[in-house]
């Protein structure tokens, strides 16, 4: 430990850990799944014949930026807040009578994107990142397995969706009769002041440093 306690030596090696750590910052990384997953639960309503969707957490969940250069295809992220805790879930085994099960915009903050993603965790590799369900109106279809969009924003501010959740054409989304839907809303926050992602980045750098000295 000795070579921490010699000064001129010792800040050299700091400075060069922390310039070594700097540069494996830009290199590109995958995005992170941070926090609990918020599922957007989707059960059969026998009595009224459709969907009706139950939402774990109303939020707003935080976007963080982890200031990483992401990987191709999720440098859509890159230089944003994001989240991916939001998802939709099967709340029971079922499957609609006829057609699938598809998601509307009902609105959308202007500023908040939307990227596909797919199951949360390890799989992120996996997901397409293409951005879905970005304007009112836009559709996308959701094949009942967990599915976890990433959210995300360049600008600080508060920021929300509101989705209908309905029996739809399988190939074109157009709702089909005969079946009650449901709304849900996903709320976000996006507060970029030093973020627990951020604090774990420079956490590294600042212990070496109270060492050198
Ligand atoms: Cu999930």
């Amino acid at each position: 430990m000795n070579v921490f306690r010699s000064n001129k030596f010792g800040w050299t090696l700091g400075i060069a850990v922390c310039g070594a750590f700097a540069a494996s910052a830009q290199a590109t990384v995958w995005p992170l799944s941070v926090g609990g997953m918020k599922h957007a639960m989707v059960f059969w309503d026998e009595v009224n014949t459709g969907l009706e969707v139950h939402l774990e957490d109303p939020g707003p969940l935080a976007l963080l930026d982890d200031g990483e250069l992401h990987t191709p295809p999720s440098d859509v992220l890159d230089g944003k807040g994001y989240n991916n805790q939001y998802g939709f879930l099967n709340g029971e085994a079922f499957s609609p009578p006829e057609g699938a099960i598809w998601v509307e915009v009902l609105a959308i903050s202007p500023g908040l994107e939307t990227y596909e993603g797919g199951m949360r965790m390890a799989n992120v590799v996996n997901h397409t990142y293409a951005p879905i369900l970005n304007a009112v109106g836009e559709r996308w279809m959701w094949n009942q397995s967990m599915n976890h969009p990433w959210y995300a924003a360049a600008t600080p501010g508060n920021y929300s969706v509101e989705y209908r959740v309905y029996v739809g054409d399988a190939s074109n989304g157009d709702p089909l009769g005969g079946y009650v839907s449901d709304t849900t809303q996903f709320n976000f926050a996006y507060a970029p002041e030093p973020g627990a992602l951020a604090l774990l980045a420079f956490g590294a750098c600042g212990i070496l440093r109270r060492r050198v000295r």
